[in-house]
């Protein structure tokens, strides 16, 4: 987030980093000067204007209304309080006019989410949008630095030959761990009662709520990958008018703020996380026509998850703020 607010040239007077008490009294440098960083309190958030929150759930839990009681718009990076019908669900490309709606808090959605609507709303706006069926190919960086040990480490273990105890993936909190070098777990986060798990149930409702359109048809498969950086998805859509082509696609996806096309097939040009990863964009290729489905189409969109699926969000989203003259 630093590093997004610093390339941006965000307009900050004074900047206060807060954490636990653990990580409190370390020292960050920020456009050249070192600041050093304070244990999070209720008191910390007097007269601070925009709070960046990325410390979990249940701090977000705690300390969110703390600083919304003192004046502060929180822009909140966890599931905490996505789906809170008070709290508006932001990705600035499809729904920045939600912004004006808030109540000091706002949620940055889940980075699976971000960068499917991203490059879905542009063809929903033109044609609708009937049925999505996702299939994401996530980086484990998605579940913390922690995890991209684990890969580290594992992939380490195993071409020297050496023996290892997988300990965090596929979720720190359920009882099995799997390896996830060399390997492909098709589980992010805790099972619902439903059988889809919780990333999968994130991807559903928060794609229904930023779009405005609870009848959508949303289905998703959330698959963890030996990526260290960049989810991909392989997305199915049903639009909502006929005699639609590639073309048309494409078009509208050229058009769209934030999206990159990159779909020469005869060139063998599609997206890749590798290329996607420190950029901004959302990058969709591999668009084709269903062939039974006359209104199906298929593509296959990647971002850097830690950019657009975060940081660049958030801080997008303070943009937007200052844009729309929301901050006091
Ligand atoms: C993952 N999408 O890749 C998750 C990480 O709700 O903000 C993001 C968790 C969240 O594991």
């Amino acid at each position: 987030m630093l590093e997004t607010l610093e390339k941006r040239d965000f307009p900050i007077k004074n900047l206060i980093l807060l954490s636990s008490a653990r990580s409190a009294g370390s020292t960050v440098s920020f456009r050249g000067k070192e600041y050093t960083v304070e244990e999070a309190k209720p008191e910390s958030f007097e007269g601070v204007d925009i709070a960046l929150f990325s410390a979990g759930g249940s701090v977000s839990k705690l300390l969110a209304p703390e600083a919304v009681k003192r004046g502060a718009i929180v822009v909140d990076n966890t599931s905490a309080y996505r789906m809170d019908p008070e709290v508006p669900l932001v990705v600035p490309e499809v729904n920045e006019e939600d912004l004006k709606l808030h109540k000091g808090i706002i949620a940055n959605p889940n980075c699976s989410t971000i960068q499917m609507v991203a490059a879905l709303e542009p063809l929903r706006k033109a044609y609708g949008l009937k049925k999505v069926i996702v299939s994401t190919y996530q980086a484990v960086s998605g579940a913390g630095a922690v995890a991209i040990d684990e890969l580290n480490d594992q992939a380490q273990a195993i071409l020297s030959g050496d023996s290892f105890e997988p300990g965090v993936l596929p979720v720190k909190g359920d009882k099995k761990h799997y390896q996830i070098a060399y390997n492909v777990i098709p589980q992010i986060d805790l099972f619902q009662e439903n059988g889809f798990t919780f990333e999968e149930m994130k991807m559903i409702n928060e794609t229904k709520k930023i779009m405005h359109q609870p009848d959508l048809k949303v289905s998703a498969t959330c698959v963890r990958l030996p990526v260290v950086t960049g989810h991909s998805e392989s997305v199915y859509i049903e639009i909502d008018k006929d005699s639609i082509s590639v073309g048309d696609i494409h078009a509208q996806l050229t058009a769209a703020p934030g999206v990159t096309l990159q779909d020469v097939p005869e060139e063998q040009i599609y997206p890749m996380p590798a290329d996607a990863v420190g950029k901004p964009d959302v990058f969709v290729g591999r668009v084709r026509k269903d062939l039974d489905e006359d209104n199906g189409f298929h593509m296959w969109i990647v971002s850097d998850n830690l950019l657009k699926g975060a940081a660049w969000n958030s801080v997008q989203i303070a943009e937007s703020l200052l844009k729309l003259g929301l901050v006091k």
